[in-house]
């Protein structure tokens, strides 16, 4: 039986995700060739702030054709808003991969590893290893709203919040049945139902609806302000955490700063009935600010490249890239986030060369 070729679409997008990308490649490449696995790689200059620059759009009008008969998609970052709006490139591109390829689940795994220094004190690896679960096709990001009386002392203006029992119970399911497949177990439901008092509440009710099929999961409501500070505090506590897009937007940076850099974090934009490409990109940004150094730690994209093997079905190979990754956090090099030196080449050759490359 001929072996099934992955098709995946490569998209660096801006600054930084520029510099990881041929780092994630580079263990992809090493991680396939080792377990045998056959990739088809496209690689996309669009969905970037020079192909606005160049054309006035973020992507071609076809671009949902170009990529609806690819297995997944690597992302790098998008935005740079010295020459875009970070408003209209993000909404240019990959909150349109989101929406349109129905990718309603944002899982982002936060974990301490060894050999990684924790701005926590006396927080050991194994205290902090959790899920957050982010709702990504509504919520908070919308674009429903207006302004009134613009330019004047008047000046009024609404963006409406979106919350469906559609996607919420979608998303919540989608938690439940990780944190049951988890040892320990455990839902924390981020909310703030004393404040935001009327969709909230309603989230927090659809969670008791959804999690009546899951009695074997324990579960806690935590409002997002005592939640954010419990992160720092008590991180030993959580398992899986499911959240409103905004709300899982900010917990996914500050749980990966929290293991010593975000420069670690990894996510994949998921829709789990495989009726579109799923998405894989770092959490981080395009970061202007230390772009065009080659100093930016690539693990975050090599993680999220990990990611992708694995929902493609190769379980080995993520496991096998993960083990790399844990082996050069200890032994290094390290990139600057990390207290080294190394650059994000480098970083990216040493993990490749742990899977044989
Ligand atoms: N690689 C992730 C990336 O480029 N993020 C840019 C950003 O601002 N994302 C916002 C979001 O994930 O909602």
């Amino acid at each position: 039986m001929s072996k099934k070729i992955h098709k995946i679409a490569v998209i660096p997008g801006d600054g930084i995700g520029k510099e990881v990308m041929p780092e994630g490649l580079r263990v992809l490449r090493a991680a396939a060739e080792r377990f045998g696995i056959e990739l088809q790689l496209t690689p996309i200059a669009w969905a970037s702030c020079d192909y606005y620059q160049a054309t006035g759009a973020m992507m071609p009008d076809d671009w949902k054709a170009q990529l609806q008969s690819q297995d997944a998609i690597l992302f790098g970052a998008v935005g740079w808003p010295a020459t875009v709006p970070d408003h209209v490139s993000l909404w240019g591109s990959l909150l349109k991969f989101r929406r349109e390829f129905d990718q309603y689940i944002n899982l982002r795994p936060v974990r301490l590893f060894e050999g990684v220094p924790c701005p926590l004190a006396g927080r050991k690896p194994g205290e902090i290893d959790y899920f957050v679960v982010r709702e990504n096709t509504e919520g908070e990001y919308t674009k429903l709203g207006g302004i009134m009386y613009e330019g004047t002392e008047r000046e009024i203006v609404i963006q409406e919040s979106v919350y469906s029992r559609f996607g919420s119970d979608r998303v919540l399911k989608y938690a439940f049945e990780l944190a049951r497949s988890r040892e320990r177990k455990h839902l924390t439901v981020a909310t703030k139902s004393n404040g935001i008092a009327i969709s909230m509440p309603w989230w927090d009710g659809r969670a008791d609806a959804v999690g009546a099929a899951y009695p074997e999961v324990t579960v806690d409501k935590q409002h997002i302000d005592i939640l954010s500070a419990r992160f720092v505090l008590q991180p030993q506590g959580f398992d899986v955490v499911v959240a409103s897009n905004l709300f899982g937007d900010i917990l996914s940076d500050l749980g990966p700063a929290t293991t010593g850099t975000i420069g670690l974090a990894p996510s994949a934009n998921l829709n789990p009935e495989r009726n579109f490409p799923s998405l894989f990109e770092p959490v981080h940004g395009s970061a202007p600010d230390i772009y065009g150094r080659n100093i930016a730690n690539p693990v975050a994209m090599i993680w999220s490249a990990a990611l992708m093997l694995d929902f493609l079905g190769h379980r080995e190979a993520h496991d096998a890239i993960v083990t790399a990754i844990e082996q050069v956090l200890v032994e290094g090099p390290r990139t600057g986030d990390l207290g080294g030196q190394a650059s994000t080449t480098e970083m990216g050759e040493a993990i490749a060369a742990r899977l044989g490359a």
